[in-house]
């Protein structure tokens, strides 16, 4: 054992034991970190890119973004990069990375009629390196980055989107299908329609939160739903992969165990998650039932003549139903839920004068440099056991979870490691229920720029220097903390480095 400690001391490779080998990930788990093409790429308009909704909006309204920077004109440069991106993904040994396609890379203008080659060379060149590496791709076709041309004609507020979409999933499944076999046609809807159609902090801008946030929602999950059916009919056969959707689910606990709270923490999800995973994992389909009687029963007080939420035919309802071959599931926080307190006004009509609830966190739970961003207890284990039995779809993998830290601050993120063992004890607890969970993606590979939050807040394994034209990635504790689990594939909490100098373990 002596001898062991002293070998250890010397050979940066070595790393301690996990003090319970029970609690273990299976060996086929995937082990990978989350990234995006907006945050990572930069080459907004690199060889035929074309301008798509996060380059106009930053180009036209730079005062909406912290300093210093203020558009992904450049992010960390992956476009140049991507080889070093691979580089650190070996360095930790990550069996999977998930990134997402530019649209407007591949198709300029937004329309399957117009290839841009140097679009597909780039994503080929990535794939095949990763694959050279037997590193999985999980790829994402839309993570907020739509083509402005297609915002132009309404973007998700316009039906037609589920065929541009679809159009798009086949170039993408047609080009790199051989060699990516698990597809994630949108992340976090909720994002998408909430806060870029119903708010004003995620590009469109639209801030039509009544009405904007449903009819983006049911275009979006139709939208997925023809990329799925496409899948399954015309490329699965052939290439064998999976696909399915990433949602971002927060957790909402009931404040005390009054039926009230119960009631209300049970509105809030079928609100933020609940209208996009129903009609797609529930076995009736379309909208929740509870959240759905509430908007229709406002909608008519209010005037209208017709509920705000909208809803599906039958024909859309079995369209939808069952277009998952996974459940993606982005988890970084969670909420208490009341029913009577923390109620704050709301304008009518709005999507938080539907949800009506107030909502909470205790001070005890800590809070990272995004101030959404707060640690609550077991939250990813309460969210995925609640979905499994509600739904209990075939498989989760776990797309996202992360931690921010402040810039400016060193190498050194023990808030980030002890955010992201807790979320492992999750993991290995659901696991240990008998949940089918296949993998989890740290977000995020490297700092990046975090939409209107700039670089302001950094959620990187590796820290990327942006003041530096090369945009140089050095690897955080953090990064050998996920870099000993996945070698042993249990948490050793007695491994602690302190020599952070990152090498290629072969
Ligand atoms: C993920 O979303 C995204 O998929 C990813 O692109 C992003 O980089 C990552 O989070 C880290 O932020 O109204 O200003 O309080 C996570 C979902 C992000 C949803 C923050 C709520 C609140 C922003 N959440 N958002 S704010």
């Amino acid at each position: 054992m002596k001898i062991l400690m002293v070998l250890c001391a010397v050979v940066a490779a070595c790393y301690g034991e996990c003090e319970n080998k029970d609690r273990s990930f299976p060996s086929d788990f995937l082990f990978g970190c989350a990234t995006a093409a907006v945050q990572i790429e930069g080459g907004w308009n690199a060889d035929g890119k074309g301008e798509s909704i996060w380059d106009r909006i930053t180009h036209r309204y730079p005062e909406l973004v912290s300093g210093p920077v203020l558009n992904p004109d450049v992010s960390c440069d992956s476009y140049n990069n991507w080889k070093r991106d691979v580089e650190m993904m070996r360095e930790m040994g990550l069996t999977a990375y998930r990134f997402s396609l530019s649209w407007s890379r591949i198709l300029p203008k937004g329309f399957a009629n117009e290839v841009n080659p140097k679009g597909i060379e780039y994503y080929n060149n990535l794939i095949n390196e990763m694959v050279k590496y037997n590193i999985t791709p999980l790829v994402t076709l839309y993570h907020w980055d739509l083509p402005q041309p297609l915002q132009d004609l309404g973007g998700l507020a316009n039906p037609l989107i589920t065929k541009w979409f679809e159009d798009y999933a086949r170039v993408a499944f047609t080009n790199f299908g051989d060699r990516v076999k698990h597809w994630i046609t949108f992340n976090e809807p909720r994002e998408v329609c909430y806060e870029g159609y119903g708010f004003n902090n995620k590009a469109p801008l639209v801030n039509s939160s009544a009405i904007g946030t449903y009819v983006c929602a049911k275009n979006l999950v139709l939208s997925h739903a023809n990329a799925y059916h496409l899948y399954d009919k015309e490329f699965k056969p052939i290439q064998g992969g999976e696909c399915g959707i990433t949602l971002s689910v927060q957790w909402f606990y009931p404040m005390t165990d009054s039926a009230e709270d119960a009631y209300a923490a049970e509105i809030m999800r079928q609100a933020e998650w609940g209208i996009y995973a129903h009609p797609i994992y529930s076995k009736e389909g379309g909208f929740p039932k509870e959240f759905a009687e509430r908007v229709a029963a406002k909608s008519k007080e209010q005037g209208f003549g017709w509920s705000r939420l909208g809803e599906y035919t039958e024909e859309e309802k079995a369209w939808a139903r069952g277009t998952s071959d996974f459940f993606g599931i982005n988890h970084y926080t969670a909420f208490q839920i009341s029913a009577t307190k923390y109620i704050e006004a709301s304008p009518v009509p709005s999507l938080t004068d539907d949800e009506g609830f107030g909502h909470f966190r205790p001070a005890e739970w800590p809070v990272a440099a995004s101030a959404w961003c707060v640690m609550a207890p077991n939250s990813l284990y309460n969210a995925i056991t609640f979905l499994n039995n509600k739904y209990n779809p075939p498989k989760f993998i776990i797309t996202e979870n992360g931690w921010s830290i402040a810039i400016g601050r060193d190498l050194i993120d023990d808030d980030r490691i002890t955010y992201h063992r807790a979320a492992w004890e999750d993991v290995l607890d659901l696991l240990a229920a008998g949940v089918n969970v296949k993998g989890y993606m740290a977000w995020s590979l490297m700092d990046n720029w975090e939409w209107l939050g700039g670089v302001t807040e950094r959620f990187g394994l590796y820290a990327v220097d942006f003041e530096d034209p090369a945009r140089t990635r050095t690897a955080r504790k953090s990064a050998f903390v996920y870099k000993q689990l996945i070698k042993d594939r249990c948490i050793d909490y007695s491994y602690n480095p302190t020599n952070l100098t990152m090498t290629i373990d072969e």
